[in-house]
């Protein structure tokens, strides 16, 4: 899926701001019928839960409405005309005045609604969409709305971030000619100095295609004609982690001779492999370090934030880290850009996190009844899964940034039907993208001797917390079952195997001479602990703590002011863990630590 941009052929109109908004119990039956009688407004992009002080509206179940007026500009008549939202979480309906445009569901993925044959280059219209936070048994991710005794509605999920909602990304109008570009995918490679760049041009309508590639500095390097083919790119300049190179590819249609549409794709050339126990990048091992990451700040939620995403990448680089996950859900397209240009390696994630009865069942990880049942992750939770994989992989295909998929976080592969689940999710994966390889990150109840799925993927990914959830304040045992733990995969999988997730909650402020859990110092001797271990095994590719930064969780007892696994706070101040991994990261270069090579 192509993102808009404005190009020689398109443009595009941004409708970021302040929306009218209300909540269905507050207005009638069909709000977009007429002007929304409401005295709220909100702002686009945020999540709107933390906008508003009236707490029937922060943990509001059910659709939200927001609506603005749009003006259509005077010169696109003759043109297709789009609505683009970069996501509406988790589900939405879009209306024109009175008429209902289309729908879509899941909460983290484009999409586009068609106005060409509505509205008129000129005009204005009223546009009107309704937002459902709402989770059940069969949107990825899962939850449940339970009704209380009360009659008030609540939903309840199997992740600790909280359920923000509503438009947390832009929202744009925009043009494309009839006769158009609608997709292309590129894969790249390279034979010792000469780059390849394979590219696959989806048009529209009749036309002829021809592509051209210019560096960095704009000059063309390489060039062909026809929809799908391959350009050479001699003395290419590969895109590496820590060192961006970008090219950017110019796809013409022409129709008679005369170009009708174009759009420009940068393109890094690089290649991802796993070859035995090694992850290697354009061929070389590469050693992950950083983050499972949220898109998450105070007010607005998960609304994505240009400042944020400058300042997040800034403290990736001052603490030497060189990669991220984005767990648990795609996030905003200029976040997997900005990896893009940095050099930042991401494992993109889909939405799928708490497809896992165990969790409900505690330390026990006893399921209250199967998580792959009609009950709770069933065919048509699946299809959601496949649609959300679909629409993940067609957007961020193209990224360079992007090294590995991870279809799910920690899904009960420990229960019987976890195989039948996923083997057919694994199978579409590897069609829509050969090229990258596939993980997703293990609960601490999979173990090697009941885990179901794990030959189907590539990479081993652990999420554990020994120390933490288990032996708390006890580092030397923590430390041993760390150690039988790794080792149990290395025996049963000859993959490579990284840590997708280890941390330890931490106020800061809080100090102990003794091993504290909470403390700042316990913080950093639990990670100093874990490392330890991870370089006493060649097998081991990477390590990515839980979390960057504090994160807001749903209401419960368990939380104080949400999860402060965070190596940085909530407002990106550093505990002191953080000079500790500076450190250890700094000046890696994607090397595994203790080597040279
Ligand atoms: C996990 C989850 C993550 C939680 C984390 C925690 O295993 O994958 O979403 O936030 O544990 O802190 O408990």
């Amino acid at each position: 899926m192509l993102k808009p941009i404005p190009t020689p052929t398109r443009e595009l109109v941004n409708l970021d701001g302040i929306w009218r908004f209300a909540i269905d119990s507050r207005v009638g039956d069909e709000p977009w019928t007429g002007r929304l009688q409401t005295p709220l407004e909100a702002a686009v992009p945020a999540s709107f839960n933390d906008l508003f002080t009236d707490p029937e509206i922060r943990d509001h179940v059910g659709w939200v409405y927001y609506q603005r007026t749009v003006r259509v500009p005077r010169g696109w008549a003759g043109e297709r005309i789009l609505l683009r939202f970069d996501a509406a979480t988790h589900a939405a309906r879009v209306y024109v005045d009175d008429a209902f445009m289309g729908e879509h569901v899941g909460g983290y993925t484009p999409f586009d609604i068609d106005l060409t044959d509505v509205v008129s280059a000129g005009g204005e219209f009223r546009l009107t969409v309704a937002v459902s936070g709402d989770l059940t048994n069969e949107t990825i991710p899962p939850g449940k709305i339970e009704v209380g005794v009360t009659g008030r509605k609540k939903q309840t999920y199997f992740h600790d971030f909280y359920n923000y909602a509503g438009l947390a990304r832009s929202v744009w109008l925009y043009s494309t000619p009839k006769l158009r570009i609608d997709d292309v995918t590129v894969v790249t490679g390279f034979e010792g100095t000469t780059g390849t760049v394979r590219y696959e041009v989806k048009a529209v309508g009749a036309g002829d295609v021809r592509v051209r590639i210019a560096d960095a500095q704009g000059e063309v390097v390489g060039a062909a004609e026809g929809a799908g083919g391959q350009i050479e790119i001699p003395e290419v300049v590969l895109w590496k982690p820590g060192a961006a190179y970008l090219y950017d590819l110019t796809i013409e249609l022409t129709d008679g001779g005369e170009v009708v549409d174009s759009y420009t794709l940068p393109v890094g050339v690089r290649t991802v492999e796993v070859r035995g126990y090694e992850f290697l990048i354009n061929g070389e091992p590469f050693y992950f370090t950083g983050f499972g990451k949220h898109e998450d700040t105070p007010v607005r939620g998960k609304g994505s934030d240009d400042a944020y995403l400058v300042h997040d990448f800034q403290l990736l680089d001052w603490i030497g880290a060189n990669s991220f996950r984005t767990s648990h859900y795609p996030y905003a397209e200029e976040v997997i850009e900005f990896a893009d240009r940095h050099g930042i390696v991401v494992i993109d994630e889909t939405a799928a996190v708490g497809l896992n009865m165990g969790v409900v069942g505690g330390m026990t990880g006893k399921p209250p009844f199967p998580t792959f049942s009609e009950q709770y992750a069933n065919d048509r939770t699946r299809a959601a899964h496949a649609q959300h994989l679909r629409e993940l992989i067609g957007r961020d295909k193209n990224h360079p940034s992007v090294v590995m998929w991870s279809i799910a976080n920690e899904p009960a592969s420990n229960e019987d039907g976890a195989r039948e689940y996923f083997e057919p999710l694994v199978t579409l994966a590897r069609e829509l993208d050969p090229t990258r390889p596939l993980t997703y990150a293990l609960v601490m109840f999979a173990n090697t001797k009941n885990d179901q799925i794990i030959d189907l993927f590539d990479v081993v990914s652990l999420n554990r917390y020994y120390g933490w959830y288990v032996a708390t304040g006890e580092l030397d045992v923590a430390e041993d079952y760390l150690e039988r733990d790794i080792q149990s995969w290395v025996e049963r999988t000859g993959k490579p195997i990284m840590m997708s997730e280890y941390g330890a909650d931490t106020q800061p402020g809080l100090h102990s001479v003794w091993d504290q859990a909470w403390t700042e110092e316990y913080q950093r001797d639990y990670l100093v602990m874990h490392h330890r271990v991870f370089d006493r095994f060649p097998q081991f590719v990477g390590e990515q703590i839980w979390n960057f930064a504090d994160f807001a969780t749903s209401n419960g007892v368990h939380r104080v002011d949400g999860n402060k696994k965070g190596i940085f706070t909530r407002d990106r101040r550093p505990k002191s863990a953080a000079f500790a991994l500076r450190d250890r990261w700094r000046g890696l270069d994607g090397r595994k630590p203790g080597t040279t090579q």
